[in-house]
């Protein structure tokens, strides 16, 4: 039997993404349950990674965002140039396309139905994130961690469903209740393997 607590722990990992604080923990736990399950639900892509070029709707290529699976989760790493100073909403968009323009990108990749945002009750969406924070200088650095997405070809979560996923860059901050919150489109980039 596994102690109570571990479960609990493990549970949070499925509804949220998690800060890489506590991902050594996570990763922890996640050898203990595996351990204890046989491991049988680890992802067959672990170490697989996936990449986003992000454009402005000129085309202008702003930054990049790296995916990398691993056997809790999928670790996020994006680099964004030219925003403007501040809090900018970030998603993964249930759709792989930012053509003719960044509607084509869909509303935000929530597979399982829940509603968005982290504050929205039964919430977030499996493609929310915390806000990119950009300096004085226009550029934001941050990496994410989230067990709600997978790099696996396959399950409901799969960033590779039929019609793929994309990234993107807000212009106003997520209030993570409001879908509408964050505002226009201003930074787009399919996601794809490699
Ligand atoms: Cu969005």
């Amino acid at each position: 039997m596994l102690p109570p607590a571990l479960i609990l722990i493990r549970d949070v990992t499925r509804e949220a993404p998690v800060t890489t604080m506590i991902r050594g923990l996570l990763a922890t736990t996640a050898l203990l349950l595996a351990a204890a399950c046989g491991g049988d639900d680890s992802p067959e892509s672990v170490g697989a990674t996936a990449r986003a070029t992000l454009a402005m709707p000129n085309g202008h290529a702003v930054g990049q965002v790296i995916l990398t699976q691993t056997a809790t989760g999928v670790l996020i790493s994006a680099e964004v140039v030219g925003l403007t100073p501040g809090a900018h909403g970030f998603h993964i968009h249930g759709v792989g396309a930012c053509s003719p323009d960044f509607t084509a990108a869909g509303s935000h990749f929530a597979p399982d139905g829940k509603p968005h945002g982290y504050l929205a009750e039964g919430g977030p969406h499996a493609g929310d994130l915390p806000n990119l924070h950009a300096g004085e200088d226009g550029s934001a650095r941050a990496e994410y961690f989230t067990a709600a997405v997978t790099l696996d070809s396959g399950p409901d979560h799969s960033l590779f469903d039929d019609d793929g996923s994309a990234f993107i860059v807000h212009a106003d901050p997520d209030d993570y209740r409001d879908v509408a919150s964050a505002g226009a489109r201003i930074a787009c980039g399919v996601i794809e393997r490699g």
